[in-house]
């Protein structure tokens, strides 16, 4: 046997011009104890309305856009008149009991906030009618120098707030008032389901403790409260986890009512703007000049492996803290061995540019300090080392920057290195390098020595930790002690990132780098 059973509009608490947002079922939907009906909102939150038992929705007696208050009907179930469902159905969403014995009103105030100042009301997390647990944030308030969350002392029902986003407080004044026990004015069901507009702060701040100021430029952390967004409670849930302002959102839905699919949309907005580099990290964009106004000028497309690296160099720019460690090295014997060398190689066609005595070098000189070869984890706390020795080159085409990279240069000796750098020189030019001959890379080197500079600052190639620069070579008077001989010296440009590299341990990089340059027979032990 079934009967028809009423549900009405709860206590709201002091709530006035509640409106009904959304409905949740149709007529002939079958719901379980606990599923949702309708959306309810006022001036300051948001509730969903659970069905106290399962049943059939016989008749919805309200629209979307209607104004409710307690007691209203909102729509009619057809349950099974089981014992089950008679017990729950005398505990009553239906009507909300008004009954008041037994409840204690308890008015929170301002506790002392130390020396603060000015102590504004920045965040009301709770609206009327929320259930709040011992603890649960209450609101949130700034002083010119910090930020605090104040806790409520009890469990209990908020039933009024009696402040105001912007509220300038202190010590004693009164926050807002919550009913503390015993007599249920919603349903337990309706408590755990029923979630204030800003019920508890998804925030990183721990309860009652002092943080750190929020930057007043991030605009997109948390909407103003007080204001009018039209949202269910999923969404402003959603909006909280994603960090996102509603009021920056234009709803899509009825009456512009926002959707989860808009907050999506919003995100992914941000998203992509952030990474085309529009506004990404608050820094100020380039001001656009009409350079026609001035002269004549002619606009040309950027090549496709020059917009990439143009990306790939901005992120790695504004990520890693650079500092540049400039170094010679004496390359006189070197320079002496490398064209007896050629003399030699010249049949087999075989040239040894400074280039692979560079590499074998930078290879010794990383198994010495395996830092640099390595990457920072992704976490900031753990340092990723390779095992492995892939070294890039930067190869200079027509079309930009290409770094290819010569796999495991540990294992190859000075001839094949210059036979591998000049093949992957020569692919990159002809645009032949296939995809996986630019992955892998530990560390870079670019090498501006064929072309001139005496010095240069390379930017590391992120995630690899370093980079090497080399200028070109000339003969310098260089002191011995007695007299000034005509040297060969090379500049070396290492460029590290300082979060994972120290200045000192640079140094002894280029100092040992340098060493291996000196004297040849280093590199061919
Ligand atoms: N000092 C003096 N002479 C040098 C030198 C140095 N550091 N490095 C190379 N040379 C000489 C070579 O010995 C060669 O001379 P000879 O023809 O008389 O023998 C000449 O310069 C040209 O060398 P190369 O450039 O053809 O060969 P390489 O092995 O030195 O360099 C490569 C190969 C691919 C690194 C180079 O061609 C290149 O593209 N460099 C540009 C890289 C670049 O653009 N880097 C900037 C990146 S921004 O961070």
């Amino acid at each position: 046997m079934s009967k028809l059973k009423e549900i009405l509009v709860p206590d709201v608490g002091e709530a006035t011009d509640v409106e009904v947002i959304e409905i949740l079922v149709a007529v002939g939907d079958r719901v379980g104890t606990d599923e949702s009906l309708v959306v309810l909102e006022s001036e300051k939150a948001s509730m969903e309305i659970p069905s106290p038992t399962d049943g059939e929705v016989e008749r919805i007696q309200v629209q979307e856009g209607d104004k409710v208050e307690e007691g209203d009907l909102i729509l009619e179930l057809s349950v099974q008149a089981s014992p089950n469902n008679q017990a729950q159905s005398s505990g009553g969403v239906a009507g909300g009991s008004k009954e008041s014995a037994g409840h204690q009103l308890e008015t929170v105030r301002v506790p002392d906030v130390g020396e603060a100042k000015d102590v504004t009301v920045i965040e009301i997390l709770v609206g009327a009618g929320s259930p709040v647990e011992a603890d649960d944030s209450l609101i949130v308030l700034e002083s010119d120098k910090a930020s605090m969350e104040i806790p409520s002392p009890c469990a209990g029902i908020v039933t009024s707030i009696l402040l105001s986003v912007d509220d300038q407080v202190e010590e004693g004044d009164d926050i807002l008032t919550i009913e503390t026990e015993s007599v249920p004015r919603l349903t337990d069901s309706v408590r755990s389901k029923s979630q204030s507009v800003q019920s508890k702060s998804q925030s990183v701040r721990s309860k009652g403790q002092v943080v750190e100021k929020r930057p007043a430029a991030d605009t997109s952390v948390i909407a103003p409260q007080g204001s009018k967004v039209h949202a269910g409670p999923a969404v402003r849930k959603q909006a909280r986890e994603y960090g996102v302002d509603l009021m920056a959102i234009v709803g899509s839905g009825t009456k512009g009512r926002i959707l989860k699919e808009d907050v999506k949309a919003h995100v992914k907005q941000q998203l992509d703007r952030t990474r085309s580099g529009e506004d990404g990290a608050g820094i100020p964009k380039v001001p656009q000049v009409d350079f026609a106004k001035f002269g004549a000028i002619e606009i040309l497309p950027l090549s496709r492996i020059r917009r990439a690296s143009a990306k790939n160099l901005h992120r790695s720019w504004l990520n890693v803290p650079h500092v540049t460690q400039f170094d010679e090295a004496d390359i006189t014997e070197l320079e002496e061995y490398r064209k007896q060398q050629n003399l030699e190689l010249s049949e087999k066609g075989v040239k040894l540019t400074p280039l692979s005595f560079l590499i074998k070098s930078v290879v010794s000189t990383l198994k010495e300090y395996p830092q640099f070869n390595a990457s920072l984890h992704p976490d900031g706390e753990q340092m990723i080392l390779k095992k492995y020795i892939h070294i890039g080159i930067a190869v200079e085409t027509e079309e930009g920057l290409v770094v290819p990279v010569i796999r495991d240069a540990d294992c190859k000796g000075l001839e094949q290195l210059a036979i591998e750098s000049a093949e992957l020189a020569r692919q990159a030019r002809d645009k032949k390098l296939p995809l996986d001959a630019m992955q892998g890379c530990c560390f870079t080197i670019s090498s501006l020595g064929g072309i001139g500079g005496t010095a240069f600052t390379p930017i590391v190639n992120a995630p690899e930790v370093a980079i090497l620069g080399v200028s070109r070579a000339t003969v310098k008077p260089i002191f011995d002690g007695e007299n000034f001989q005509p040297r060969t010296m090379l500049p070396l440009s290492l460029s590290y990132d300082h979060r994972a590299i120290d200045g000192a341990e640079a140094a002894r990089f280029t100092s040992h780098l340098s060493k291996m340059l000196s004297d040849v027979r280093h590199m061919l032990l």
